[in-house]
This record gives C-alpha cells, structure tokens and sequence, in this order.
C-alpha cells in the first residue's frame, strides 16, 4: 500500500480503499470508453463524516479529488482526467476548435471518490411527499422505493440502475420524464454536502419553503463535481397516478414528430414522455436485441409518447391525429417492450464503436432545419472517416443526442461542427448532460462572459486550489496560478 492509501484506509477501513489496478479499472474508464485517465487510488467512504475526513485529508496534501457516483455520466467528468492531460478530446481549454491548448492540470494524480457505499434510503415521508436518499442511492431503487409508497419520483433514465442521487444532481440530469416533471433541480428540496476545505453544509429537514439568502443546494446542483461531494438529498416525490398507455408512431422525420408531439400535448395533457428516434437507431437496437419491427413496416422516424391514465387518455387519443401505423401499448409488458427501443440505443450505439456524443438543445422551430443538415456537416468533419450518425433525444423539450461513430475518438472535429450546427440554430451543445471534459471549451457557446465570471469568482472561493473536479467545467487552473500554500504534496 502506498503511504496515501494507507492514510484513507485509516478514515474507510482497508477494504474500501483500491489501489490494484484491476479493482481500479472500472472508476477510471467512463460508460463510453472515451475518456480515462490514471488515479492513485480509489476511496470509498461509507458516511459523511468519512467523506470530509478523506476530503480535510486530501486538501491538507494538496491532493485531487474526482467525486464520481454511478459513472455513467457521458462528458468524462466522473472519471480522472487523462495521463499527461493534453489529448485533443480532454484538454480543451480554449474555443471547441482549439483542442489541446496550453492548460494544465495538477501534478498529483487524483483520488476517485466513489459515493457508492453513501446508500441509505430513508422511508417515504408520506405526508410531505418527500424522501431523503444517500448519494450513492441508485435511481432505480430510489424509484422502486417511492413507487412501494405510492409516488413516483420524478426523473428516469435508461442509466436508471447504475446511476445515482449525488450524480443527478451533480449533473442536473433530465431524462424520459422532463417534460412532466423538469430536471432534477426541479426534484430537489435540500442537501447535504462536503466543501473543498473538508466542512459540512446544508441540511435534510425537507422545508420547501424558504427565501433566506443563496440557494446552495441549486448551486451545487449542476456543478459536476466542482464545488461539493453531495453527500445526500431530500427530494421531491410525486402522487403516482395509474399507468398509462405507450404509443409508437412511424413517421417521416423530425417536423412531423414535433407536430405529433404538439397534437397529442394537446389532447392529454401531462404527458410523461415524448421520445423521437431514428430508423438508423431502431436497426441497431433491433440488431444487438433481437427484437422485431415495431410496427408494420420500417419507417425512418419514430415518436414514443407515455401518456398518464391509461383508459381515458388512450381514448382521447383517437382525435390527436395518430398515424394509422401506430402500436399502443397499455399493459406493463407492452409498454416495456415498446419503451426498448428507445432504451436500448445508447447500448446499441456503444456496441459498434466508441461514439462522439453530442448533445444539443435546439428550439422546435428548428430542429428540421438541423436535422437536415446534420449528416453532411458530420460526414465532412469526420474527414472521410466511415461515420455513422444515430440521433434521438428528449423531442418534447427539443433536446437531440447526436452520437457519430466511425471518427478516431480522440480527435473533437465533428464535436465542434456539430455543436457549431446547433449553435447556428438558435441552440446550445450542452443541453442535459453537462460540460465535464468533453466539452470545456464550450462553455462560453451557452454563457454570456458576465456568468461565466461570475461562476469562475464562487469556483475560486470555494475551492481556490482548484482540487475538486479539476479539468472539468472550466479550463484546470495551472500549476503556476495557484496560491501560495495550496499544497503540491505527493500522492504516494
Ligand atoms: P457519474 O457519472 O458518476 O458522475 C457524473 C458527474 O457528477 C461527474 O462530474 C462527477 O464528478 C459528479 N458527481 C457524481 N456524484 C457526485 C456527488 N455525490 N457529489 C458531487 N459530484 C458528483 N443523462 C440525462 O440527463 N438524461 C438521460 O436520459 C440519460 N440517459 C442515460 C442513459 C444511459 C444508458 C447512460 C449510460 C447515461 C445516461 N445519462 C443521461 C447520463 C448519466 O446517466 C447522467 O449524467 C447521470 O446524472 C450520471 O449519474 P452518475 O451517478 O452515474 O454520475
Ligand atoms: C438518453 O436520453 C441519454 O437516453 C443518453 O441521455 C444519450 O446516448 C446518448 O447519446
Ligand atoms: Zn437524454
């Protein structure tokens, strides 16, 4: 054991501290395979007072940290940044189309701090309609466990059984159900949270009214591991209402598809999920699942919608103006079935190549015009690269995954130029997965100057040695720019 593992297993225990390569291997490689790099080791704390003890620790030595939950982000901010950290697809400190610019990252390889041991689930406060869950509490059991009392929790994700409450929230994930219920912001009533320099904030007491000055629970939502390990979470849960019906529709393209989704908004109101994928994405699922064509024949576009309350809801549907080709599904092994091929494509697209994955938000009125032009603004970035592109997303809030496969997935041209699309439509290339590494010169596409500054101003503050999460968010703060006494100390 290294002195610094021997130090964190002082605070976990030994057998929550790895430092052989093979039990490591699974914390520094992300769910895409894209982004990896080396960590002295990996701790795991089984408490909050563990956390800030690892934390206090790795400040006083100068030691970073990379807080990491399910791992299943898609933007390289759960796992640490790459040997040497100057690859063209990490060290991005510039504009997207300057990669591998002069930043620099700490000398010190980081610690993953898994929160997956930090799984404590409160019982369902009923009345309140509240619950309080650890942060490695996956979403998955979170919903399973609210659903047992009668509600539902607001977000879902294909990454459901895997992804965690710290990483939703670190991330302000959205998922299948953000049209009804928002991101988890939206879900987030209080937390608790360890700061860089090892103290405690925030609280669990489920007031969800109160105007007392900065929110640090909204803050630290969304900051993707750069301001605060979350520790745990009292959310919001949702009276669960019966189950409803799925319907698949095939269609044309996008245009009809947001229409669609627009007419069946309009005849049953609290949609839950207004999903749009492709027919290039609906053979690869089909492909890696064995499953059969939904409906009667391929079609190259499709919308998936839930509706709550089955047997009104279904019947209303007669007038939103459905396709005659179109399945609905209204008992729960129907629905499932229908919901697999949406589900399955990120698996699907990882299965046949290491994808660039861009994730954009475009308003409806221009989503056509993107899509249109999407695959020849991807095909002449991929420099003559065989690249396939598979687009699906969230229609209903305009959000589109555009994953290519095919270009060398340490170069970033086709990121660029199809964030660059986006952004000449009115969009943004960040649109619910986050900036991570992925995309850390990109900040400035989606903030004005002023924000920017102002989010640099309280990263500095609270975290002035620039530990946590460093190369994530914003460009890493080099060697030589920290403050005096930040602590250089070694890793081993
Ligand atoms: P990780 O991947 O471990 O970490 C993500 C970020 O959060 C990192 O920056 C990490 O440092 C930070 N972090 C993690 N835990 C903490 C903590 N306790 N305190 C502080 N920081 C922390 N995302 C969506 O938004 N919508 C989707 O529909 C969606 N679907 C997905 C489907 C699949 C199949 C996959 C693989 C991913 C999907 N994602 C989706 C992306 C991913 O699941 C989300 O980003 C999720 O929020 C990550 O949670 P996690 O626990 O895995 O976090
Ligand atoms: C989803 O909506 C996720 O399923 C994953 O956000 C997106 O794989 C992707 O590109
Ligand atoms: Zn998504």
């Amino acid at each position: 054991m290294t002195s610094l593992a021997r130090d964190l297993a002082e605070i976990t225990g030994d057998a929550h501290v790895r430092i052989d390569p093979d039990l490591m291997a699974g914390y520094l490689t992300d769910w895409t395979r894209r982004y990896h790099g080396p960590a002295a080791c990996v701790v795991l704390p089984g408490s909050a007072a563990e956390v800030a003890a690892v934390v206090r620790y790795c400040a006083a030595q100068g030691i970073p940290l990379v807080p990491q939950g399910g791992n299943t982000g898609l933007v390289g901010g759960s796992v640490p940044p790459p040997a040497g950290a100057r690859s063209a697809a990490h060290a991005a400190p510039g504009r997207p189309d300057e990669p591998g610019g002069p930043g620099s990252l700490p000398d010190d390889l980081p610690v993953v701090l898994s929160t997956r041991r930090l799984a404590a689930l409160d019982p369902v406060d009923t009345v309140a309609g509240q619950v309080t869950a650890g942060a490695g509490v996956t979403i998955a059991r979170l919903r399973a466990h609210a659903a047992q009392a009668g509600f539902d929790y607001g977000v879902d994700l294909a990454a459901r059984d895997s992804a965690t409450v710290g990483g939703t929230i670190a991330t302000n994930a959205g998922g299948i159900h953000v049209i009804r219920y928002g991101k988890t912001r939206a879900q987030l009533i209080g937390l608790t949270a360890v700061l860089p320099d090892g103290s405690g904030v925030g609280d669990l007491s489920g007031l969800a009214a109160g105007t007392a000055g900065y929110d640090l629970p909204q803050l630290i939502a969304g900051s993707e591991g750069t301001l605060a390990v979350i520790t745990a979470a009292r959310l919001r849960l949702w009276p669960a209402g019966p189950p409803g019906a799925v319907v698949l529709a095939g269609l044309g393209g996008i245009a009809e598809a947001a229409q669609l989704h627009a007419q069946i908004r309009a005849h049953a109101p609290g949609l839950l999920a207004a999903e749009y994928f492709e027919g290039a994405g609906l053979e690869l699922v089909r492909g890696l699942a064995g499953l059969p064509l939904p409906l009667s024949r391929a079609y190259p576009a499709y919308l998936l919608a839930e509706l709550p309350g089955a047997a009104e809801d279904a019947g209303r549907l007669a007038d939103a103006g459905l396709p005659a080709d179109t399945a609905v599904a209204l008992d729960p092994r129907g629905r499932a079935a229908l919901w697999a091929y949406r589900e399955r494509l990120t698996e699907a697209i990882s299965a046949i190549g290491v994808p660039h994955k861009i994730d954009v938000a475009v308003p409806q009125g221009r989503l056509a015009a993107f899509r249109a032009a999407l695959d020849d603004v991807a095909r002449d970035a991929s420099g003559g690269a065989d690249c396939k592109v598979v687009v699906f997303g969230h229609v209903g809030v305009g959000n589109l995954h555009v994953n290519v496969i095919g270009p060398d997935p340490a170069g970033n041209a086709v990121d660029v130029a199809v964030a660059r699309l986006a952004a000449a439509n009115d969009g943004s290339a960040a649109a619910e997965h986050g900036i991570g590494r992925a995309k850390v010169g990109w900040l400035d596409w989606s903030r004005p100057a002023g924000e920017i500054a102002a989010m640099r101003a309280i990263k500095s503050a609270l975290d002035p040695a620039g530990l946590f999460n460093p190369g994530v968010l914003f460009p890493p703060v080099p060697a030589a720019a920290r403050p005096m006494g930040s602590g250089m100390g070694g890793c081993g």
